[in-house]
């Protein structure tokens, strides 16, 4: 496995590429152009500056997490075509910037969701929380009203007040969509990218619906065993895969994890993995616990023994951590400070090299 960072670029991240370098083990970050509205294609400029400035601090760049996903694809509607073929000349342009992998998702509308960016925990740190009453209670311009005041410094990917502008009607384009539409719309996609994704040699790696549950009516279709193997199903060829995310999929209680890594990644479907940890706090409450079994939910150990054994060559990063050690939101976006993540990637890769040399 290559120990990953996420960073969101110079001008969207208070984490510098220096501090990510004295991470132990760091091979290198995982990155996208948050400014380019999806659907649109990538400026080759913004791109080979993107590259250098990271390998002028001695990491590498191979993994974009996300190009978005326009919703006239994922609503099928005819304009889909057009969003299509810029999606193909974005490839193609990460391609020539030695691009291997693209983590996207196929969540409709909206990115992730918690209720809250900065819950407190007891130990003086604060994390994210999802309360299932309150999500289910709010409305759309409700939660992003909060996400822009508690987060005020940065913009919430896929929280975008311009995309906030047109949200009511974005989630009544989806009323009455059934399920088996949805992924007739998700397959013309991958019918059209995957086989640019093989000549380009780029790997394709969806992100699980986060979290697994509807909200505002929408629907999560990729949230379990099942419909993940669905979702693969739709194009068989191996550039088809997974961000195999622990957290997303951690939270739908029944998900078992580690069978999971070993049933898709012994068909080298995962390609991206995202690992970190999480509490219930009851059925459906959890919040974002430090990466260490001991603090959350999830078996980290048996999760990366799992990885471990399918023989995972793939990128890998620690996810969401807490903010601690007197970091606050203007040093870090919410989930995304430097600390904690640090450890919990120093803490994976202590896993790893005990089940490597065990
Ligand atoms: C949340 C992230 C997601 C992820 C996208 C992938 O912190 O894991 O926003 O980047 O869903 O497209």
């Amino acid at each position: 496995m290559k120990m990953t960072f996420r960073w969101f670029g110079a001008d969207q991240d208070p984490i510098s590429l220096e501090h990510i370098r004295q991470i132990p083990g760091m091979t290198g970050v995982v990155t996208s152009l948050l400014t380019i509205p999806a659907g649109d294609v990538w400026p080759m400029d913004m791109l080979i500056a993107m590259k250098e400035q990271v390998a002028s601090h001695g990491l590498e760049v191979e993994v974009i997490e996300s190009v978005n996903i326009h919703e006239d694809i994922k609503l099928g509607l005819p304009s889909r075509d057009e969003k299509i073929t810029n999606y193909i000349t974005t490839m193609e342009r990460l391609a020539k910037i030695d691009i291997k992998c693209i983590c996207y998702n196929m969540m409709p509308v909206l990115d992730w969701a918690r209720s809250h960016l900065y819950y407190n925990l007891p130990d003086g740190s604060n994390t994210m929380k999802y309360e299932a009453e309150f999500i289910q209670g709010v409305s759309v311009e409700e939660l992003a009203n909060r996400y822009a005041k508690e987060a005020d410094t940065y913009e919430m990917p896929g929280w975008e007040p311009e995309r906030m502008k047109t949200i009511r009607a974005t989630l009544e384009a989806y009323n009455g969509m059934e399920t088996d539409t949805f992924y007739a719309n998700m397959k013309y996609f991958l019918d059209a990218i995957i086989p640019h994704a093989e000549r380009l040699n780029i790997k394709m790696g969806v992100h699980p619906d986060d979290p697994p549950q509807p909200i505002f009516g929408l629907p999560k279709l990729i949230i379990s065993r099942d419909n993940i193997r669905r979702y693969l199903n739709l194009n068989p060829s191996p550039n088809n895969g997974l961000t195999f995310c622990t957290g997303s999929l951690g939270a739908k209680k029944g998900n078992d994890l580690p069978a999971m890594i070993r049933e898709f990644g012994m068909e080298g479907r995962i390609h991206f993995a995202h690992v970190r940890n999480l509490r219930f706090e009851n059925e459906t409450d959890f919040y974002e616990s430090a990466h260490l079994s001991s603090h959350g939910s999830l078996d980290m150990y048996d999760i990366m023994r799992a990885l471990h054994d399918i023989d995972y060559k793939g990128w890998i990063r620690p996810d969401h951590g807490r903010m601690i050690w007197e970091e606050t939101k203007r040093k870090g976006r919410p989930g995304y400070g430097l600390y904690d993540r640090a450890l919990g990637a120093t803490y994976l890769q202590g896993l790893w090299e005990a089940i490597d040399r065990g």
